[in-house]
């Protein structure tokens, strides 16, 4: 059986029991299904880097420490700094620097020569992610011909903004040596097919010799999920533990709960916005509903996010200001993280879920509040239009334009005031929805269509109104 090696920024080793966001979740499976090898950064930043080899389960994990240097142009710099920036639309953001774009392909190049050193030739490579864009290219020129594939987890915009962002042309062209692109929705596919038809002429069915041989790039879309009936079991049980129980407790009338990264594409002051207007609007609410808002730092090195801190914090203190009572306070604000269990619980318990992002690849909180939700009396999610999930979520959620917060405020009091019927008819949907695209599933449908073992489905073929998606690799 070939070898799956999985690349990402951050490795969930056994030994670290460390939460690489939510790859770990959404991996389990194929670390399960596939002898894998995880390569990636160790997390930690060395004056004298090292790569430690560790095994558990049939599985091993490679990790390799940054330099300082590294950590600041590889990481915080081009990765944090530019493309996370710009593939969510935030052009305004972005702060580019030719050092830190040199750092961020010399770290992409030394993963490859790890890479270079242990991958046999029916090693399958399967790269996760923004920050190593450039992978392919750097293993390509260093002859290695295995199948290699990429999936992006946070948006892909139209071409008009990705071609804003300098020296484009040096990183977003090398994901031609991918032999399959993978994104979380048509739209993103769409937008990187436009990108490569204006940017570099692309034309569809054209085959050209490359090196050894034919090699035709396809490109893919394979939406993420959640381990549907896994997480319904966990928060049945969740919902019932002590810390559940005293959060519910604690809650005079309905809870509603947002849960997200500190991080400026979650919309997270526009949202405190929505419900400050909201809290205006309807004084028949108040003493009646408690908002939890759930957020974990991160980036607190990017000034970006240390201000955005700041302002939540004062924001949330002012609504609270303005309209707590001794026995009541409209909003709670924790900037920790809980378990999954915890989780689970509090999702269940919660008549509203406000899942707002301005941008989101796809946005798992979104999901884990679906499947987390009592079938016969079932709270209600609040999207936005602009999450990756809302293509799958049409039917069942109440869309909403983040920007737009008395649109937002009036979906709030629209799901406070939900009959029972209408609640269980949109859930039964977004179930529905939910099981389609099961995450135990996903790992299998990307690495069949990268392995060539099953037919796959081009799903992106209409909405570029082109004949096909696949495409000729051009080296750049
Ligand atoms: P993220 O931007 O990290 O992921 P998201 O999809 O919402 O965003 O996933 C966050 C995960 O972290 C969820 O599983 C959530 O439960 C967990 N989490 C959030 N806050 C937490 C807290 N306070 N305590 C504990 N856990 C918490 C990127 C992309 C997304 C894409 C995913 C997966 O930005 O768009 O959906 O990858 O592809």
């Amino acid at each position: 059986m070939a070898r799956v090696f999985i690349i990402s920024n951050r490795v969930a080793t056994p030994q670290a029991g460390l939460h690489a966001g939510g790859l770990e979740v959404v991996l389990k499976a194929t670390l399960k299904n596939y002898p894998c090898v995880w390569l990636g950064w160790s997390g930690e930043i060395k004056a004298h880097p090292k790569t430690r080899t560790m095994h558990q389960k049939g599985n091993s994990y490679i990790v390799s420490d940054l330099t300082e240097e590294d950590f600041d142009e590889y990481y915080n710099g081009f990765a944090n700094r530019v493309l996370w920036p710009i593939l969510h639309y935030r052009l305004d953001l972005a702060e580019f620097s030719r050092r830190d774009l040199s750092g961020f392909l010399r770290v992409n190049e030394h993963f490859a020569d790890e890479l270079a050193k242990v991958l046999k030739p029916d090693d399958v490579v399967w790269v996760h992610d923004y920050h190593l864009i450039p992978l392919a290219k750097a293993l390509r020129e260093r002859n290695l011909h295995n199948r290699i594939g990429f999936f992006l987890h946070i948006p892909m915009p139209p071409p008009e903004i990705i071609t804003a962002m300098p020296n484009h042309e040096h990183v977003i062209p090398s994901l031609c040596h991918y032999d399959l692109v993978g994104f979380q929705t048509d739209n993103d596919a769409a937008n990187f097919a436009r990108y490569l038809a204006n940017e570099l002429g692309m034309p569809s069915h054209i085959s050209r010799r490359l090196g050894t041989g034919d090699r035709v790039m396809r490109i893919g879309t394979f939406p993420v999920g959640v381990e549907t009936r896994g997480f319904a079991r966990l928060a049945r049980r969740a919902i019932k533990a002590e810390l559940v129980r005293k959060v519910m407790n604690s809650v005079p009338g309905a809870l509603m709960i947002g849960v997200d990264r500190l991080d400026y594409s979650k919309g997270i002051t526009l949202r405190l916005e929505a419900y400050e207007r909201f809290l205006a609007a309807n004084p028949a609410w108040h003493g009646k509903i408690t908002y939890l808002q759930i957020t974990p730092k991160s980036r607190s090195q990017i000034k970006e996010y240390a201000e955005m801190a700041d302002t939540v914090n004062a924001m949330a203190g002012r609504i609270n200001g303005t309209y707590s009572d001794a026995s009541w306070s409209p909003m709670r604000y924790v900037n920790r993280p809980y378990s999954r269990t915890a989780l689970s619980g509090l999702y269940r318990g919660a008549r509203v879920a406000l899942v707002t992002p301005l941008r989101d690849g796809m946005n798992l909180v979104a999901k884990e509040y679906v499947a987390a939700q009592d079938a016969a009396d079932p709270g209600v999610l609040i999207l936005s239009r602009f999450a990756g999930a809302a293509a799958e979520f049409k039917e069942g959620a109440l869309l909403v334009n983040p920007y737009d917060p008395d649109a937002v405020a009036a979906a709030i009091a629209r799901a406070m005031a939900m009959p029972q019927a209408e609640r269980k008819s949109r859930h039964a949907a977004l179930y529905a929805a939910l099981l389609r695209n099961d995450v135990s599933e996903w790992g299998n449908k990307f690495l069949s269509a990268l392995m060539g073992t099953k037919e796959f489905h081009l799903k992106g073929e209409d909405v570029a109104s082109r004949k096909s998606f696949e495409m000729t690799s051009r080296p750049h």
